[in-house]
């Protein structure tokens, strides 16, 4: 029998494939990259895609947090949408996706290789920079969202998630997942994604805004936004309540902003209040690498929404799969899987 959870969660972001480069500060130095960041790639930053790599796995900040939804919900519960090209790179993340039991419904641009985010680790993984060449995935439409065979997911979900990545994309796309969802009551949650969009996507994250039930950024999200939204303040807790406070459609749902800080506690403004959460630590022998720790925190919280849970067991297992997500290389989780500890 289908379970009752069957594809409550729909997501739609950018489809990539994380190509792992090694050597280290010489690659940040040669294109001059920042040790911690997400941007796009300019012209400067292509011959990085031609230097030696030392693996290939499935990306995508919104396509991981949806996999790491999924591991901690029952078969068939989630459902993602994005661009990809018709290659090889595409299969490969069709493959990754069904392994974790994630849905793909990809539109297919053949006249454009998939995209594909370049992953320079250093400081044995505790900084990540990634440099993404979109691709196909900058070729999402809203027609592919509207065709009656994928609208049918949006129709049967009861949680919308969206990486912030696509505001340089598809904003139709959102938007009619942001309407649809204020339209039947249902969350619909939007992820910051990185301090560039805030910065330089702010009309079209501030076109979606009025619709986020919940926001979930990290510190330097939360600066980011500060900063492009005149927030006079560098204390989390007051971005959180500006955040909070920012205009909404669908008044019969007060918004969350979940700031996660790495280790440090995750705050939470909702109604005028900041709640504050602690994860547990993870020791530092047992620490892999931080790539994804944020999406899996996101898959978590959202996969807790779509089982009907409130904030507080949402935070909790969001920590559980971040944590669980850092002692495991990529962006992946354990194998066999892990059962999360609590009821
Ligand atoms: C539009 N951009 C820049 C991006 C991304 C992205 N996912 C979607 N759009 N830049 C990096 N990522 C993904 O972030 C994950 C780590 O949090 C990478 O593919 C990586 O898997």
């Amino acid at each position: 029998m289908a379970s009752s959870l069957e594809y409550s969660l729909f997501g739609l972001e950018n489809p990539l494939l994380d190509y792992y480069i090694a050597g280290g500060e010489e690659i940040l130095a040669k294109y001059g990259l920042k040790a911690n960041d997400a941007i796009l790639a300019g012209d400067e930053h292509m011959g990085i895609y031609t230097e030696a790599c030392s693996s290939y796995s499935a990306g995508g900040a919104a396509q991981n947090s949806m996999r790491a939804a999924q591991y901690v919900m029952p078969p068939n519960s989630t459902v993602f949408t994005g661009c990809v090209g018709n290659d090889k790179f595409a299969e490969m993340l069709r493959e990754s996706n069904d392994k974790a039991g994630l849905r793909s419904e990809f539109s297919v641009d053949p006249d454009t290789p998939t995209g594909v985010c370049a992953v320079v680790l250093t400081k044995n993984g505790a900084n990540r920079s990634l440099i993404t060449n979109l691709g196909a995935a900058n070729h999402y439409k809203l027609e592919h969202l509207q065709k009656p065979e994928v609208w049918a997911f949006v129709e049967k979900s009861r949680v919308i998630y969206v990486g912030g990545y696509h505001l340089t994309v598809c904003v139709d796309a959102i938007l009619a997942l942001a309407k649809h969802a204020a339209e039947k009551n249902k969350p619909f949650v939007l992820n910051l994604s990185a301090p560039f969009i805030p910065q330089f996507f702010k009309d079209q994250l501030d076109s979606v805004m009025p619709y986020a039930d919940v926001v979930i950024c990290n510190e330097t999200e939360a600066a980011a936004f500060a900063e492009s939204h005149g927030v006079e303040s560098t204390d989390l807790k007051d971005i959180a309540l500006a955040i909070a406070g920012y205009s909404k459609v669908n008044n019969a749902r007060s918004r969350a902003v979940v700031i996660t800080h790495g280790a440090e506690s995750t705050n939470v403004a909702q109604d005028g209040k900041v709640t504050v959460y602690t994860p547990n630590r993870v020791p530092a022998e047992e620490v892999v690498d931080t790539n994804g720790a944020g999406d899996a925190f996101a898959g978590g919280f959202i996969a807790a929404l779509a089982k009907g849970q409130g904030i507080d067991y949402a935070i909790t297992l969001g920590h559980w799969l971040g944590q669980e997500c850092i002692k495991v290389s990529g962006t992946t989780l354990a194998e066999p899987k892990k059962q999360y500890p609590l009821p």
